[in-house]
């Protein structure tokens, strides 16, 4: 059996959970971090160096950092679904999964930390006002990216459209100006209609 450790509530957690949840294979998902903490422990360190969330194990299997774990997931349960056996078709899925990593985030975490773990009284609201800016410049380039195609490797669902996803459930939810940005949204409603992405990813925020 699959073990997941992470709680439900962290988007890194959610990668990999949404994930399974596409290729039907059963897990156990085990609450440590934020409020349960339990990261710093002698056992939990040795599985995972990092202190961080999330974790999957299988069998021998230990590994962590989100991506990784979902492409792996991907790869053993989802050959040829959710992990393109075209290398071109599967390139451009780990591009987006880069994206996320290596672009995306630093304009997402202080807009989301900023107005969902914040107090109103502690908000830098130059700060989240100039990030925000960048974030919707960021889901701008995706915006461009989806138009022809259904999802962001192409035609069809694939493990390119997990981290990115689930990054745009709380874009929508955040309290942002937008504007208009009609092929990332019919995109995000392509993705609601998935139930793995309704159970493991249309979580409230807060
Ligand atoms: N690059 C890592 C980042 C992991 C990470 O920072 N996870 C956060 C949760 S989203 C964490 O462990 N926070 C500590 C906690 O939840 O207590 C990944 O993608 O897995």
């Amino acid at each position: 059996m699959i073990t997941v450790w992470g709680r439900k509530n962290s988007v890194n957690v959610q990668k990999p959970l949404w994930a399974l949840g596409e290729v039907g294979q059963p897990f156990e998902r085990k609450d440590v971090g934020g409020e349960f903490g339990g990261l710093d422990t002698p056992q939990y360190k040795a599985m995972n160096p990092n202190s961080r969330i999330p974790t999957l194990v299988d069998g021998d299997l230990v590994i962590w950092e989100s991506n990784a774990v979902t492409r792996y997931v991907a790869a053993k349960y989802g050959a040829g679904t959710l992990w393109p056996e075209d290398p071109a078709t599967r390139a451009l899925g780990d591009q987006w999964m880069d994206w996320v990593q290596t672009t995306l985030l630093a304009a997402m975490l202080p807009v989301f930390w900023g107005l969902v773990r914040t107090p109103p009284e502690e908000r830098d609201m130059k700060a989240i006002n100039e990030n925000a800016v960048k974030l919707v410049d960021c889901f701008g380039i995706l915006d461009k990216a989806l138009a022809g195609r259904a999802y962001v490797a192409g035609d069809t669902f694939t493990m390119g459209d997990i981290p990115v996803g689930a990054m745009c459930w709380r874009y929508s939810q955040l309290d942002i100006d937008r504007g208009s940005q009609p092929n990332l949204e019919g995109w995000h409603a392509r993705l609601q209609e998935r139930p793995a992405f309704r159970e493991h990813i249309m979580l409230p925020l807060s």
